[in-house]
């Protein structure tokens, strides 16, 4: 797999030795923050933007404990607006890490939540997500995948709190 064949749009980037906390605001979220070259969101309305104008795929790469690198498409993939909370949605599954986006149980489940930060609780726990687990994400009470997060990332089994880097990138899908 080449992770940079033409075309994809880095949407996040994180790294186990972040310096930033990624404790941000719901419209710290929506307008992005960081560097794409180390940690980075693009903005969940930019996401949003994006996805809505061709039908989109996403990647998600995620380098495990030991540094090897796993990957996770869905495809289509794409992001409601804001009214909708930025509802996730996801497509098909193909890669070589675990489906830990859209296979697990409804508590722990990503696709179609909305996106949560620490002042906007759109998950559906009876407490805060964002809060008690950090960052921003499509929290559901809560998660099998956080990789908006200061140390502790995780990708279901295949790095539970010790994942060493990650990545989100979004491409206009072949699918039609
Ligand atoms: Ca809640």
């Amino acid at each position: 797999m080449n992770v940079t064949d033409g075309g994809w749009t880095v949407i996040q980037r994180n790294r186990q030795s972040t310096e930033i906390t990624w404790a941000e605001s719901w419209s710290t979220y929506k307008y992005g923050f960081g560097n794409v070259h180390t940690e980075y969101w693009l903005g969940t309305e930019y996401i949003h933007q994006i996805s809505r104008q061709k039908v989109y795929q996403v990647r998600f790469v995620i380098w495990d404990a030991a540094n090897n690198m796993k990957f996770a498409d869905y495809n289509p993939f794409s992001v409601e607006d804001e009214s909708q909370g930025y509802r996730l949605r996801l497509g098909t599954y193909s890669g070589t890490a675990e489906d830990a986006m859209a296979s697990k149980s409804p508590s722990a489940n990503h696709d179609n939540m909305m996106f949560s930060a620490k002042d906007q609780d759109h998950d559906t726990s009876s407490g805060n997500c964002a809060s008690s687990h950090g960052g921003g994400w499509w929290y559901s009470a809560c998660y099998s995948v956080r990789l908006n997060v200061k140390g502790g990332m995780t990708w279901g089994s295949l790095c539970n709190g010790n994942c060493k880097a990650s990545a989100i990138l979004i491409k206009p899908t072949d699918y039609c």
